[in-house]
């Protein structure tokens, strides 16, 4: 399948970050302010493309690209930038191609990255600068103080949404236990959800352009980003009954449809708790959030050590609710296919333990 420029930039944007050989090039060519016109895929349509200039044919090493950027003209190399086949060679690209920019080897990159589809990376001589070109997008590269004085701040703004799920999940979770849950426990568990993965995709992104200046800022990343057992899905499962039982909605929620149209809500309607309501088939005013709701207790059994996902299956299908799920026996337990005695213990105490957390709160 092709790949997206969006795509395509982001897997270009490691290949150039700090630490590797293709960057140690280009840095090696700022420094000696001749300027480079890169192109990164070899075809024929590049072929046909390129006049002039020598077929070199050797493994890429940055030395050798800063040697051969001292030449006139382009310099080719293969998608995975492991060998350099061309240098010297006059790109001409197709003329009708728009390009916004003034000096002709940008201007060149530009059309050459839209009538190819591979990456086109330009040193400029004059502004010193490194830019890429991918279809008919431009991204210039930022030194890693910018980057990371962003990426930094995206992390503060991460552990500050972080606390808020915290926050927030404990209390759904306390509610379910007391049967007392209602739609609006809900939605802002969710709400929170996705303005904690949005903000670490967004470091990721970060995290990606840094490469090794990014440990730091991966290894904290790694340390606020959601817990698994908490994602959306979860949570819209635990509910997915929930508007159907009430009688709000027609049909059960079909999970998938949900969190597609859920991670492509705008941040405005992110904020719009009735707006996720009605994601969960609940539709109407604000007054839909006071609803009271019982979960099916997948969130809290996959919060319990151990249970593989085919075992949670299983337990919540038997009991078919949270409630039920409390009222279970050990003995019922180990009815269940999968749960023996240790199980069953496990489950039972965890959910005792639950109840007891919750009622100390
Ligand atoms: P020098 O001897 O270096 O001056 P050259 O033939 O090696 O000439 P370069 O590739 O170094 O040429 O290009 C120098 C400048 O000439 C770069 C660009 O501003 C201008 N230039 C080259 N080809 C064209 C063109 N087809 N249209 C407009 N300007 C061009
Ligand atoms: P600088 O910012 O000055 O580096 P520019 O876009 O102003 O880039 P120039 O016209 O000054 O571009 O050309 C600089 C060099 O770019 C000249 C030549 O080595 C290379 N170049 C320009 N056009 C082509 C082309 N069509 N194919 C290969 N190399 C080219
Ligand atoms: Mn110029």
């Amino acid at each position: 399948m092709a790949r997206t420029p969006e795509e395509t930039l982001r897997l270009t944007l490691a290949l150039v970050a700090p630490g590797t050989e293709l960057r140690d090039g280009l840095e090696r060519i700022l420094r000696g302010r001749t300027g480079a016109l890169l192109v990164l895929g070899m075809d024929r349509l590049v072929e046909s493309l390129s006049t002039g200039g020598f077929d070199i044919g050797i493994d890429f090493s940055p030395t050798r690209l800063r040697e051969l950027a001292k030449m006139d003209g382009a310099i080719v190399v293969d998608k995975d930038v492991t060998q350099i086949h061309k240098a010297g060679v006059q790109l001409v690209p197709d003329s009708a191609i728009p390009t916004s920019e003034s000096g002709t080897r940008h201007r060149t990159a530009e059309r050459v990255a839209v009538q190819t589809g591979h990456p086109v990376i330009t040193v400029s001589a004059s502004m010193q600068i490194i830019a890429i070109y991918v279809g008919g997008i431009r991204h210039q590269l930022e030194g890693s103080e910018s980057i990371l004085a962003r990426a930094t701040q995206a992390l503060a703004t991460l552990e500050r949404y972080r606390q808020r799920l915290d926050q927030v999940t404990i209390t759904l979770s306390n509610q379910e236990i007391e049967d007392t849950a209602t739609v609006r426990d809900v939605v802002q568990v969710l709400q929170r959800q996705e303005m904690v993965r949005r903000i670490s995709e967004e470091i990721s992104q970060y995290v990606l352009e840094l490469g090794t200046d990014g440990r730091l800022v991966a290894l904290q990343l790694e340390e606020l980003a959601i817990k698994s057992g908490n994602e959306p899905e979860v949570v819209l499962r635990d509910y997915a009954e929930a508007a159907y039982t009430a009688g709000s909605s027609e049909t059960p929620l079909d999970v998938e449809a949900a969190l597609a149209v859920f991670s492509e809500l705008s941040a405005a309607e992110l904020v719009d708790l009735t707006r996720l309501a009605r994601l969960l088939g609940f539709n109407g005013g604000p007054e839909v959030l006071d609803r009271a709701v019982q979960p099916q207790g997948f969130r809290l059994l996959a919060g319990l050590t151990n249970l593989p996902r085919a075992v949670v299956e299983r337990v919540v299908s038997q009991f078919g609710g949270l409630q039920q799920l409390m009222a279970a026996s050990i003995e019922d337990l180990r009815a269940v296919e999968g749960i023996g005695d240790q199980r069953a213990r496990t489950v039972r105490e965890g959910l005792g333990r639950f109840a007891e957390d919750s009622l100390l709160e």
